[in-house]
């Protein structure tokens, strides 16, 4: 299987909030590193840099306003006197103006953000569209006659809206992935997202839509980030009601419980009768993530792997979470090779 990564990746090394501090973010550069080791430790295939591709793939996912603010907000921010990382502290919540845009940078870092985890750096804007060229090149793979294909993303994207950063997510990689397949050839997509978190990003892009099928297995919003979506009873709307599918489970969930609900999702996948399947591929599902709770083991991702590989269609894995970086390149490169084997 191809693997499409960008060292630009590099770049991108932000600070979060953590219990009341500012530390080093968990989404560092050495997961990408280590996943990449792993991909060529285990022999999966060739690993080459994206191509470039025109502004305009972006803007298919995203309000030209909003991906115009990512590229020129560390400038701004630089230009305004500051030199730590770019955060926003006000959001537009119940009540507030969620429609007026603010003028400064510290009004629109609060008003395309859904949280505080998602900084701005000097480097941020090239990984970010390294990044997502990384999807869009491994869907050209997929669209040209591969079976599956790699896109080793950092950062991740599922949790980027239409208009908004959050989680350490800018640009939805897998949405754009969709985006493109759909505008080359592919009558319907399917998104499966099988990282720990709900991709609440990936779910506002294609809400209203019923060509790309979103459906997603994630601990509980009642417990878990990003708290405000994710809940069973969130299915679409207008053309788009029933193209949603959650699947929420309670934190500790571990092989058994979640290989049911795997299986409802791709009873789901399959029933939309799919061209393209896209993997928002995020392994914080693993029982020593730090930042998650779930229970899985490094061979349940083997399980996983070849159960996406028995929905019998072209497979696009995009890299989303997974935090533990020492077992991350197993976990992630497990799904792979058993798709691969299956
Ligand atoms: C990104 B992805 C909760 C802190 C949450 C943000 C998590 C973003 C996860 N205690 N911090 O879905 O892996
Ligand atoms: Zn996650």
């Amino acid at each position: 299987m191809l693997t499409v990564f960008s060292t630009r990746h590099r770049l991108h090394h932000g600070s979060e909030l953590k219990d009341g501090a500012v530390t080093p973010s968990h989404e560092a550069p050495s997961r990408a590193e280590t996943i990449v080791a792993r991909v060529r430790a285990a022999r999966l295939g060739d690993v080459v840099e994206p191509q470039a591709f025109d502004r305009s793939c972006l803007v298919a996912a995203h309000s030209e306003r909003f991906v115009h603010f990512l590229e020129t907000a560390w400038n701004r921010w630089a230009a305004s006197g500051r030199h730590c990382d770019a955060l926003p502290l006000v959001w537009p919540v119940r009540g507030l103006d969620a429609q007026r845009e603010p003028v400064g940078i510290d009004g629109q870092l609060g008003f395309y953000a859904m949280d505080a985890g998602a900084p701005i750096t000097a480097g941020t804007w090239d990984a970010v569209r390294g990044s997502a060229e990384c999807a869009l090149s491994a869907a050209q793979a997929v669209l040209g006659g591969a079976r599956g294909a790699f896109a080793l993303c950092r950062p991740p994207g599922h949790h980027a809206a239409r208009e908004y950063v959050g989680g350490y997510c800018y640009l939805n990689n897998a949405a754009i992935a969709a985006e493109y397949a759909r505008r080359h050839g592919a009558r319907r997509v399917a998104v499966l997202d099988v990282d720990f978190h709900h991709g609440n990003g990936t779910q506002d892009i294609f809400y209203e839509r019923d060509d790309v099928l979103f459906v997603s297995l994630h601990g509980d919003p009642r417990h878990c980030y990003p708290y405000f979506s994710g809940h069973a009873d969130e299915r679409g709307r207008g053309a788009g009601e029933g193209y949603t599918l959650n699947l929420p489970l309670a934190p500790g969930t571990a092989w058994d419980v979640y290989r049911d609900a795997l299986d409802t999702a791709l009873a789901r996948v399959a029933q939309h009768g799919c061209d393209l399947l896209v993997v928002s591929l995020g392994v914080d599902t693993f029982k020593g993530d730090p930042i998650s709770h779930f229970r899985l083991d490094s061979d349940d991702f083997l399980r996983l792997g070849e159960r996406i590989a028995r929905a019998g269609v072209p497979t696009l894995f995009v890299m989303e979470g997974g935090y533990q970086v020492d077992e991350i390149g197993v976990n992630a490169v497990n799904v792979l090779q058993a798709y691969e084997g299956a």
